[in-house]
């Protein structure tokens, strides 16, 4: 009885930790601008650089944070980015998107010609689409869960299996 206590206590174990593991890989959230936060920034480059120095991943959040007179509109295309077409949807502040699938996301500042001087941000989650990047992909959080889901199933049927043995 002692040994197939010991054995459930083992799986259980192993469980907790896998599920620690997987909600630490995903829990990372980024503030727009670091310090200088959601703002007319003082090169039109800024917020481009800002994004290639960050790696984002499925399940990150990136936070908009201001205080003055702006705004976060999320256009839909790279065009309309670079652009600077308002889509007539604004959200307030602070502003937090959630980075749910891989691929870029447009985000301008609709106050005045703030968009025009660079307060506009593209959000990459995986391969890059707009750059000639030759990063290898990182690898998918999905399979990631489905393999430390494997690995669950399979010690917990190894104790079952060895319980009513
Ligand atoms: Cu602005």
């Amino acid at each position: 009885m002692a040994k197939q206590m010991g054995l459930m206590g083992l799986g259980c174990f192993i469980f907790m930790m896998v599920a620690l593991q997987i909600n630490g890989a995903s829990a990372t959230t980024y503030v727009v601008g670091d310090s200088l936060g959601w703002t007319v920034p003082p090169n039109t480059s800024f917020y481009t650089e800002w994004s290639s120095s960050k790696t984002f991943h499925i399940g990150d959040k990136v936070l908009f944070n201001w205080t003055g007179n702006h705004n976060v509109a999320e256009v839909s295309s790279l065009a309309e980015y670079e652009n600077c077409v308002n889509p007539g949807i604004v959200i307030g502040s602070p502003v937090t998107a959630n980075l749910l699938e891989n691929g870029s996301r447009f985000f301008i500042c609709t106050v005045d010609d703030h968009c025009e001087a660079g307060q506009k941000v593209i959000i990459t989650v995986g391969s890059p689409t707009n750059t000639s990047s030759t990063a290898s992909p990182a690898p998918s959080p999905s399979s990631a869960s489905s393999l430390s889901f494997g690995v669950i199933f399979t010690v917990l049927s190894s104790v079952v299996a060895y319980f009513f043995a």
